[in-house]
This record gives C-alpha cells, sequence and structure tokens, in this order.
C-alpha cells in the first residue's frame, strides 16, 4: 500500500516536470523575441488613450491589439481607415500596428500585444502560413485571437474565435466565370497574363485557384505569365512592363487587386496600347480608383472586396467579451462590376 502511495507521488512528479518542459517547449519559438530588449524592437504602436497601468474596474475600456497587413493598397487604407473609426465608436482602446507587410513584424506586434496583456487581439495575416507558434502563446495567455481579412492555414482552430472576412476562392471564380463568358466563342487563344498579390497570402493563392477552376473548361483560355506584383501600382507596373517586353501578344490581364492593375495599366498606356481595348483588364476590390478607371473603360470588369470590416469586428469583440457564441467564419457580402456599372455606383462609392 506504501509503496503503491510512493508510486503515486513520483507518478504526479513526473507528470509535473511533463508539463513545465513541455511549456518550456512552447516558449522556445517565443524565447528569442519574448525579452524586453527584443520586444522593443516591435513595430510601433499606436494607441488611442495609454490604459496599459489603468487599474481593472468594471467601466475600464476594452483594449484591443490590432496586427494590420501593412498600407499596400488603397483597400487596405480604407480597411485601416474602418478599423480605427468603428474601434473609436465603439469606445474601444485600439494599439494599432502596421507590419510594412512583413510578418515577423506582425509576430513582434502580437507577442507585445501578449505582454500587454489586451483584451482582444485581431489581426490580418499576411501569409497564410507559419502563425502556431505566436497563437499558441496567445491561447495559453487567455487572449481571445480574432483574424479579418485573410485566414491562417492552421490546423487547430481553437487558435482562433472566428475568421471575418471575404471568400477569396470566389472572388476568383467570379473574375473567370466573366473571361469565361466573354471568350466563350473564342477560336483562336486567348493570351492571359495574372498579376498575383503577395506570395504565399490567402487572397494571392485563393483568387488564382478560383480564376483557374473557372477557366480550365476552355482550352483557348490560356495563362501565359503570371508573378506577384505584391499588391502595389509600383510592382504591378514593374511586372506588366516585364510581361509587355516579353510577350508580344496579351489578351488579357487578371490582376489580384486594382492597385496593380493601375500600375499595369501605366505601363500599357506606355507601351503605346490602349488598356480596355488592346487588353482586356479584370481586377479585384473596387476602390474608388479602380472603378474610376472601370468607369473610363480601362478596366472592364472588377470583383468586389469589401474592406469596411471595422463594424463587424467590433460587434466581434464585444461578443467574444460577453461570452456569447458567435459563427467560426462570417462571409462578407460582394458584388461585381462592369465598366457601366462602375460608372453608376461610382457617385456613392464610399470607398
Ligand atoms: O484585395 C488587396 C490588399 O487582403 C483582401 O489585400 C485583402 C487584399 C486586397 O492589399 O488590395
Amino acid at each position: 500500500m506504501k509503496s503503491f502511495k510512493k508510486w503515486g507521488v513520483s507518478l504526479a512528479l513526473v507528470a509535473l516536470m511533463v508539463v513545465v518542459s513541455a511549456c518550456g517547449g512552447n516558449n522556445k519559438g517565443s524565447n528569442a523575441s519574448s525579452s524586453p530588449a527584443e520586444s522593443s524592437k516591435a513595430p510601433a504602436t499606436e494607441s488611442a488613450s495609454p490604459s496599459e497601468s489603468a487599474p481593472a474596474s468594471s467601466n475600464k475600456k476594452v483594449v484591443l491589439g490590432f496586427a494590420q497587413v501593412g498600407a499596400e493598397s488603397g483597400w487596405r487604407t480604407a480597411n485601416t481607415n474602418s478599423i480605427k473609426e468603428s474601434a473609436g465608436e465603439a469606445g474601444f482602446d485600439l494599439k494599432f500596428s502596421d507590419a510594412q507587410q512583413k510578418q515577423e513584424n506582425q509576430i513582434k506586434a502580437i507577442r507585445s500585444y501578449i505582454q500587454q496583456k489586451v483584451d482582444v487581439i485581431a489581426f490580418s495575416p499576411v501569409v497564410e502560413s507559419g502563425w502556431d507558434t505566436v497563437l499558441k502563446e496567445a491561447k495559453d495567455a487567455g487572449i481571445p485571437v480574432i483574424l479579418t481579412d485573410r485566414s491562417v492555414d492552421s490546423k487547430d482552430t481553437s487558435y482562433y474565435k472566428t475568421f471575418i472576412g471575404s471568400d477569396f476562392v470566389e472572388e476568383g471564380r467570379k473574375a473567370g466565370q466573366w473571361v469565361l463568358d466573354q471568350y466563350k466563342d473564342a477560336q483562336k487563344d486567348v493570351n492571359i497574363v495574372e498579376l498575383q498579390g503577395t506570395t504565399g497570402s490567402a487572397p494571392a493563392n485563393d483568387r488564382k485557384s478560383g480564376f483557374q477552376e473557372m477557366i480550365k473548361s476552355n482550352d483557348k483560355l490560356k495563362i501565359i505569365a503570371s508573378q506577384t506584383g505584391d499588391f502595389t501600382r509600383a510592382k504591378g507596373k514593374e511586372v506588366m512592363q516585364a510581361f509587355l517586353k516579353a510577350h508580344k501578344n496579351i489578351d488579357v490581364l487578371y490582376a489580384h487587386n486594382d492597385d496593380m492593375a493601375l500600375g499595369a495599366i501605366q505601363a500599357i498606356e506606355a507601351a503605346g496600347l490602349v488598356p480596355g481595348k488592346d487588353i482586356v483588364i479584370i481586377s479585384v476590390d473596387a476602390v474608388k480608383d479602380g472603378m474610376t478607371a472601370a468607369s473610363e473603360g480601362k478596366i472592364n470588369f472588377i470583383v468586389e472586396c469589401n474592406p469596411l470590416l471595422g463594424p463587424q469586428l467590433m460587434q466581434a469583440v464585444n461578443d467574444v467579451l460577453a461570452n456569447k457564441e458567435i459563427p467560426q467564419r462570417i462571409v462578407t457580402e460582394e458584388s461585381t462590376f462592369t465598366s457601366e456599372q462602375a460608372k453608376e455606383a461610382l457617385p456613392t462609392r464610399k470607398y
């Protein structure tokens, strides 16, 4: 009986050691950057009011840490404005950081939010992979995470409460469907070039696959070149210049966002060609500048991607903190615009 008891004690000790060492292992990835020295290198964060040292009380403001991708596009600017505005309206203390399209910066920002013990962390992951370690750190610290705009490929969905954003595969399908319809009677090959978004990002992966899925039923539709333009105007222009140099017979440009299409339009015009006529252009987002180009006939078709996610995010933050059940996935509703429709919609467009 006695030795049985002794065994029990030793087993409990071993179990404790396993738990401790598992925690140590878990911190392995974070050790390097969770030290105060490292975290001081974290990207600068803005804060509406310094509430870190505020005493906990029932009327304490909700502190929301938001790690934004960057400021790469018109879509992103509209998204950032929407988040800041809605956080203000909700009365939250928003800690906002801009990762300049770098995953390492976003991870640093998230770790700094964990250290600051914010109430909720929200972020728009620049790429899909490589989040498990930091998401587990947030979970272990008991801080709920909400994904907005872009998702992660983590197998463990308990790392986040919900994902609010568009269905990017569907957006790609809408773009592909339009091309399929336009060229249904094509007798010769239709040469398509593609400007992809940021490599490894959910919208780049999904807009590519959705588009391919639709056009594959017509073997005249051929993607002859596909490269990343990183969702920016400058890169869109640069890559389109290279495409025009390498390929003389480009019929269609599919750009994963308006900004890259707008950059490409500059390259097309500089090459003495007419955008929207000599080269048919399809893009995604439907932000003001893109819609303006569409209303001028320079972009032929735009698939809408709504950046105004702020109100839904603030609602989700309140629901999570109130322990309400929320759906794991909240999909944004979106439409599409031809040049004619863009002309009509432009005057009342909010972004
Ligand atoms: O389409 C693009 C931006 O993640 C949906 O990111 C977003 C995309 C958007 O840079 O313009």
